[in-house]
């Protein structure tokens, strides 16, 4: 049976849930128990302990425990503590933008796009800019696909087009306009320096500088990518861990249907 805080709610167990201020459960509903592991850049020892204990206290954990701490190496100490968080959150206020798409199998996604649109959809997929990540990408796109999800080559109604790693959005955006693309497919690391979004927003500017971005489903996926930042940054939707090829599939075929309206 499929669990949650709204079933928990629902039952006996626990009245003194409060879904407008939660905080972490350990052993009991509202403990706010929490276990946190940190690194100072100090040598192991007893002021190294307080120095932990007193952070804690400065991130709103009470009765602060560090239950272990080792010197990784000269003047640098882990630790693992156990605190109380005293913050709440109100769960009842928060709204995450998500990709809205009804789930489809592969082959629910090839008969959708064989009776809806009658023709194949082009997809040109690439880690682009400086990011040589490409393990990602080829879990949604090669044939073998990825945890025994096939990846978009394997499916009947899909072109695929795979540029591989470290593509230039030049490059990505003629290949794009060479094979008539319907779907673009970025896959992106985050980085520290945000040179992501810069490469990202280029790749944006550019496809509106050739009055193509109106006619493309602009899709960005990787480890940290959320939809949220993934429309914040001009992009149709944004996919992060977990995703498999039939999410982006399902995605490309029912976007396309509600924008463009069918067979053209
Ligand atoms: C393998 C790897 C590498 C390999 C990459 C080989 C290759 N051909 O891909 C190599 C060794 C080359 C490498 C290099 C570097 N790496 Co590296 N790498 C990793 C590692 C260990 C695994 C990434 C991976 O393959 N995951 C498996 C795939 C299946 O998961 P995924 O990428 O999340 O993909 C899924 C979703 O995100 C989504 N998805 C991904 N892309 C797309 C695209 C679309 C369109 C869609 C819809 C969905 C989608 O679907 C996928 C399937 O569910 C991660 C750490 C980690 N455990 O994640 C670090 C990591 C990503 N690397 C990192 C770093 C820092 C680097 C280097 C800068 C290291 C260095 N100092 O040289 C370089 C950068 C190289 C470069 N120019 O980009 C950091 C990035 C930090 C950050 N900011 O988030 C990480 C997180 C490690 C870390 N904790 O520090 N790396």
């Amino acid at each position: 049976m499929s669990g949650g805080l709204y079933s928990l709610e629902k039952k006996d167990f626990n009245k003194t849930l409060d879904l407008k201020a939660i905080k972490p459960y350990g052993d009991a509903m509202n403990d706010g128990k929490v276990q946190v592991s940190f690194t100072l850049p100090v040598s192991d020892g007893g002021e190294a302990v307080e120095a932990a204990k007193q952070l804690m206290k400065k991130m709103g954990l009470d009765n602060p425990m560090i239950v272990y701490h080792n010197q990784l190496t000269e003047a640098f100490t882990f630790f693992i503590g156990y605190g109380e968080c005293v913050h709440t959150i109100d769960y009842t206020s928060i709204k995450v933008p998500k990709v809205e798409v009804r789930t489809m199998t592969m082959e629910e996604i090839d008969e959708f796009i064989e009776k809806n649109i009658g023709r194949k959809l082009v997809i040109v997929g690439a880690t682009t800019g400086t990011d040589a990540h490409t393990v990602g990408l080829d879990a949604i796109l090669n044939m073998k696909g990825f945890a025994g999800h096939y990846g978009l080559e394997r499916y009947k109604w899909f072109e695929v087009y795979n540029m591989g790693s470290q593509v230039p959005n030049e490059d990505f955006v003629a290949k794009a306009i060479e094979v008539k693309a319907d779907a673009l497919l970025v896959s992106q690391t985050v980085t520290a320096k945000n040179v992501h979004i810069k490469n990202l927003t280029n790749l944006i500017e550019l496809l509106e500088a050739e009055g193509i971005r109106k006619d493309l489903i602009v899709v960005i996926g990787g480890p940290r990518i959320t939809h949220e930042l993934a429309k914040e940054l001009g992009f149709d939707a944004g996919f992060g861990p977990g995703t498999f090829a039939e999410d982006v599939g399902a995605y490309i075929a029912q976007e396309w249907v509600r924008r463009f309206g069918g067979k053209k």
